[in-house]
Order: C-alpha cells, then sequence, then structure tokens
C-alpha cells in the first residue's frame, strides 16, 4: 500500500495528443529528469492508428524500465498486456473493474476513477490499488471531464476509505495549486498539461516533486 502511495507522488500522464511542440519521448525523457514517481500512457489522438499507438507505447515502455518508473496504460487491458505494463488505470465507463482485474491478475496495479465516496468504495471493494479523483479544478485536458469537484472532495473520500487508500487527484493541477489537493488528503498529483505543455516539462515536474512532503 506504501509503495503504491509513494509511486502517486508526481504522476505524469501523456498521449500523443498532450504533445503539441515536442515528440512525446522528449516530454517523457524530460519529465523522467525532473523526478516523476509514475506515467501513465494514455492515447486519445483521433488519427493514430492502433499499431501505431502499441509502437509508441513500446517505445515509452522501454524508457520507463530503464528508469525503474511505473508504466501504466489508460483504458485498454489489452494495449496493457501488449506493452507488459506495470498497470491499468480505468474510468468508471471502462471494463468493470472486478473484470479488469481478473484480466490482469494480482501482479499488476489497477487504478480506478471515482468522483464519490459511493464510487471510491465500490472501487475498493472490487479490487483497486488506488483511485484518481477529480477534476479537481478546471481542465483543458479532457473534454468529458465534467464539473471541477474540488479538493474538498478528496477530504470527504479519504474519511471514506481510510487513512492508507491510495488516492492521487487529477485534473488541472499545477505547481501553484498542487498544495491544495496534497493538503486535503491525497497522496500525490496526476497530471497532464502542467508537465507536457510547460516550457520546462523537467522544471515543472521538480517544482511537483518539491511540494511532496
Ligand atoms: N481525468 C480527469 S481530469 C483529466 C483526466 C485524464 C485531465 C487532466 O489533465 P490536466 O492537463 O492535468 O488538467
Ligand atoms: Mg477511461
Amino acid at each position: 500500500m506504501n509503495e503504491i502511495r509513494q509511486m502517486l507522488n508526481v504522476y505524469f500522464i501523456m498521449g500523443s495528443q498532450d504533445c503539441p511542440n515536442e515528440k512525446p519521448e522528449e516530454v517523457l525523457r524530460k519529465a523522467m529528469a525532473g523526478g516523476i514517481t509514475c506515467f501513465q500512457f494514455r492515447e486519445k489522438h483521433p488519427r493514430l492508428h492502433m499499431h501505431q499507438a502499441v509502437e509508441l507505447g513500446k517505445r515509452l515502455r522501454a524508457m520507463c524500465k530503464n528508469h525503474s518508473i511505473p508504466f501504466i496504460v489508460n483504458d485498454r487491458v489489452d494495449l496493457a498486456l501488449i506493452l507488459e505494463a506495470d498497470g491499468v488505470h480505468i474510468g468508471q465507463e471502462d471494463l468493470p473493474v472486478q473484470e479488469a482485474r481478473k484480466l490482469i491478475g494480482h501482479n499488476r496495479i489497477l487504478g480506478v476513477s471515482a468522483k464519490t465516496p459511493a464510487e471510491a468504495l465500490a472501487a475498493r471493494r472490487d479490487g483497486a490499488d488506488y483511485i484518481g479523483v477529480g477534476p479537481m479544478f478546471v481542465t483543458m485536458s479532457k473534454q468529458d471531464a465534467g464539473q471541477a469537484i474540488g479538493p474538498g472532495r478528496i477530504t470527504e473520500i479519504r474519511k471514506t476509505v481510510g487513512a492508507e487508500f491510495p488516492i492521487v487527484g487529477i485534473g488541472g493541477i499545477h505547481p501553484q495549486n498542487a498544495k491544495l489537493v496534497l493538503e486535503a488528503g491525497a497522496d500525490g498529483v496526476a497530471v497532464i498539461s502542467a508537465i507536457s505543455r510547460s516550457d520546462s516539462p523537467k522544471t515543472a515536474a521538480q517544482k511537483l516533486k518539491m511540494l511532496i512532503g
């Protein structure tokens, strides 16, 4: 449990759609130099074919392996298995948590998005290793993220699932507001644009890392 809570400290999420100026490999290289503790491959580019996603995923996966950074795949259990990922992260509209667990087994990490205490409890009951709660703030990186729910929701969910259960906040988080999410009870912050669209992905990651107590 503690290992997963640490892994969530600075959780960088990215796909080719999040990298307008540079290759994803280059952005990930810089983010790793800045000290990210976990990476999620979240490929949503409308024009990228699945076989291209596999090729990109293989390159990013290899980079994470070389740096001992856990590599998590968003949404797709098949892609996670193909890439020999360390885990998969699913939302409320994806596979049922128990079914995803059956497919990935017990040696891979399972993350689940939860917006409410009820969703958080169900995710924990059905086998999630951690939950992602958000959007904390307004986000430009996910069209259907819904309204910001604010760090207060983390405090509420923390009370419901207990002090030990791993929780990461997500959505509109950057170095200037991350402290609010951590103080609310999150073990870490998950970010896309704060790193991927930064002039210096490395500095952005470093700044987030410095906030972790
Ligand atoms: N899930 C909830 S908000 C979000 C996801 C994937 C997007 C987070 O991106 P950003 O750029 O850190 O706001
Ligand atoms: Mg999803």
